[in-house]
């Protein structure tokens, strides 16, 4: 067996392509020993094989996403070779991500062997936060065609599905020294908890001998009682960076996308445990629990204690089904406008993570994730119990101040709602 220490006379980007491989099966080592409940999920549940889709991941936590595409030589070896491209990223405050692609092996360039791709994506619009679309931008400088590209999308969910598009400049393509455009457009369907159906195709504006339109087709699947998601997939590309996808080729490549995502958050700062009982995050809102009833108080579990099943009535889909605290407090204010603002559990994220209401609105959080949640607040004052894929929670908010929450499954999930 040739030892790395024989590797000595290999070209340095051979030597970086061997480190890396060391460090990602290093770190994928790591990731799998870890617990369920020690990463959290990023959903290929929601974009196709070759679009991001917006992606832009949780602020706080770490992304490396494992893309492999198999090539056949055929006749006469029948030669199989695995063409990964990893992907590794920070989700940052802002909806930003930031990060990069690293592909094994690239067409794009003759003389470059692998493929480089160093991004930023910027989430400027998004449904879950009521904007009518999701919009974002993304920018990065692509090492093999030695060129800067740039990306914008758009997204929308329609109930069970997602469509998406993105238009893309992509600078000095294959040496060419011309700027070139491509435009894309996909989607996916949700067929489940934990299936969906995902297609793109992508295509140059102007496409030269050799180059044909994109496609990528995928049965995507959330495993369940872990935060991974798992796509198998058929594609004419080979890797998944802006320039790679923007290309078909001739061959059709079979593979599987793996997605670990990991919280940092869990591991750092203090918000990793829940806040006890009065401690330093539960902000001064005495008025808040003074109203707290006799049966909100002998429902609410300690911090840390898991969720009591709920009353079918409390993770009810729909608003009209009233549970008997949110009819106390909303008694005093039936006079006042019936303000609903909705919110979104997703990828093991409350967004938007802060709110901002007027006393008397009614936050209603919907589950999109294939685990259950729950919206507990850090006070002890309300618990919305296990709230399952698809269900929702409602809570009207009468008196003014600010309410932390967190998830009990998942502690490191946090909001906040600020009443005005
Ligand atoms: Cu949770």
């Amino acid at each position: 067996m040739p030892s790395i220490a024989q590797s000595g006379a290999t070209a340095p980007a051979e030597r970086l392509t061997k480190t890396l491989f060391l460090r990602v099966t290093a770190i994928t080592l790591a990731l799998a020993s870890a617990s369920p409940a020690d990463v959290v999920s990023q959903s290929l549940l929601d974009r196709p094989p070759n679009l991001s889709g917006g992606w832009v991941g949780n602020s706080g936590t770490l992304y490396f996403n494992f893309l492999h595409r198999f090539t056949e030589s055929g006749e006469p070896e029948h030669k199989v070779s695995n063409v990964p491209t990893f992907l590794v990223a920070a989700g940052l405050p802002k909806r930003t991500l930031l990060g990069f692609n690293y592909a094994t092996n690239s067409q794009l360039a003759l003389r470059f062997p692998n493929e480089w791709e160093f991004f930023g994506r910027f989430a400027a619009l998004l449904q879950d936060e009521g904007s009518p679309i999701d919009l974002a931008a993304q920018a990065g400088y692509n090492l093999a065609a030695e060129g800067a590209d740039a990306e914008v999308s758009l997204g929308r969910r329609v109930g069970p599905a997602r469509i998406m598009s993105a238009a893309r400049v992509l600078s000095d393509p294959i040496e060419s020294g011309k700027t070139r455009y491509a435009i894309a457009g996909g989607g996916t369907l949700r067929l489940g908890r934990f299936l969906a159906l995902a297609g793109d195709v992508a295509s140059l504006t102007s496409r030269e001998a050799g180059e044909r339109v994109a496609w990528s087709a995928g049965l995507h699947m959330a495993i369940p009682t872990t935060p991974h998601t798992l796509s198998l997939q058929a594609a004419n590309t080979l890797t998944s960076t802006l320039q790679g996808s923007s290309r078909g080729g001739d061959d059709v490549r079979y593979g599987f996308e793996f997605t670990i995502p990991l919280t940092l958050r869990r591991y750092f700062g203090a918000g990793a445990r829940p806040p006890s009982h009065g401690g330093e995050e539960v902000p001064a809102a005495p008025d808040t629990t003074r109203v707290a009833t006799p049966d909100i108080d002998a429902r609410t579990p300690a911090p840390g204690v898991p969720a009591p099943a709920p009353p079918d009535s409390l993770i009810s889909d729909s608003m009209k089904v009233v549970t008997p605290d949110i009819d106390v407090r909303t008694r005093d204010t039936a006079r006042t406008a019936r303000a609903v603002r909705n919110a979104s559990i997703r990828n093991f994220a409350f967004t938007p993570g802060r709110i901002e209401i007027a006393a008397g609105t009614t936050v209603q959080w919907k589950n999109n994730d294939p685990v259950a949640h729950t919206v507990t607040a850090t006070d002890g004052s309300f618990n919305s119990g296990l709230i399952e894929y698809g269900k929702t929670y409602s809570r009207t908010f009468t008196e003014r101040g600010t309410y932390n929450y967190y998830c009990i499954p998942h502690t490191f999930m946090k909001g906040v709602i600020v009443v005005r």
